[in-house]
């Protein structure tokens, strides 16, 4: 469904946003306006109550022939659609593998330059919280979930090599209005933040094929971006505002607690679903 186009001097003339009736789809939605004339929102289920400058396509990202419908007249992507959590094989398979094919075969037909991706810091979940880690340290992904992200990182590098198409691969920790528990208060990425990452992914004028770390500016850190120095990310929330609510900092991990052992937390407790 379309509202009336707007051609206002505004930097993209269409962004498109999958994921839009998800948690991060939903805050995004209002906050990246400023930046296109048109924002297409997108998702397998309805996005509702459209306003000026916003137009909805409902779109399975397993469906080959839907995506490339999805992103026609798009100058950029935020691709925050998919499956975000462990889950079994099979639907990860096709959200998140079919889905990032279908998406980046459709954003190479049509010639769109540059794809925001939400990865996540689930593709090295099996790191030790002891760890310092970047952006190449070899992979460690915590579960199926883990591993579909590991592939969509891989796959966006091989669109970036071969047909030169830019992607800054967002490794979210966990953006949340606030942490919900000691874990959280190392991944914690404020929703302020997690717009600057976008903002310094979407306008930085060369990004290539970048990979950065997404957490706020909190107090202990697992994740060096320094590699990603290039993109200019300054996040000005932290954690610490949180501190008092949890006392057992993340950076002692408790030998008898698994999910305090490694950075994947829970998703390396629950395991792979079968
Ligand atoms: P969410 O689960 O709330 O939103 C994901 C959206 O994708 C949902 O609205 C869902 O309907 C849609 N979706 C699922 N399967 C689909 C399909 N086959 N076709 C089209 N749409 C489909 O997740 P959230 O928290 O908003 O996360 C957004 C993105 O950011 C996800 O890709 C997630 O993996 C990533 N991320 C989020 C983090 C966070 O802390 N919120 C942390 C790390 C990564
Ligand atoms: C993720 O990748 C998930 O999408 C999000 O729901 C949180 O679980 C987050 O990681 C986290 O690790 O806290």
């Amino acid at each position: 469904m379309m509202m009336s186009e707007q051609f206002s001097e505004k930097p993209f003339r269409r962004l498109l946003l999958t994921g839009a009736a998800g948690g991060l789809g939903r805050v995004l939605r209002e906050r990246i306006k400023p930046w296109a004339s048109i924002v297409r929102l997108s998702d397998i289920v309805s996005v509702d109550n459209l306003r000026e400058g916003e137009e909805a396509q409902v779109c399975d990202l397993a469906d080959k022939a839907a995506v490339l419908e999805l992103l026609r007249d798009v100058d950029a992507v935020l691709h925050f659609g998919g499956i975000s959590v462990e889950d079994k094989f099979e639907p990860i398979m096709q959200a998140n593998i079919l889905g990032m094919h279908n998406l980046y075969e459709a954003v190479h037909k049509l010639g769109i330059k540059r794809v925001i991706y939400a990865s996540s810091s689930h593709v090295v979940g099996f790191y030790r919280t002891t760890d310092l880690i970047d952006a190449d340290s070899p992979l460690r992904p915590d579960g199926f979930y883990g591993l579909s992200k590991c592939f969509g990182e891989a796959l966006s590098r091989y669109y970036y090599d071969r047909f030169g198409i830019e992607t800054v691969c967002l490794r979210i920790g966990s953006s949340f209005p606030e942490p919900r528990n000691s874990r959280m208060m190392v991944t914690y990425l404020s929703y302020d933040d997690l717009l600057e990452l976008i903002k310094a992914a979407l306008f930085t004028p060369r990004v290539g094929h970048s990979i950065v770390f997404g957490m706020s500016d909190n107090p202990v850190k697992w994740w060096d971006n320094r590699k990603a120095a290039h993109l200019g990310f300054k996040p000005n929330d932290s954690s610490s505002e949180f501190a008092a609510r949890f006392p057992l900092s993340a950076d002692r991990p408790d030998a008898g607690d698994l999910s305090s052992l490694y950075q994947g937390g829970p998703f390396v407790v629950a395991g792979p679903q079968y």
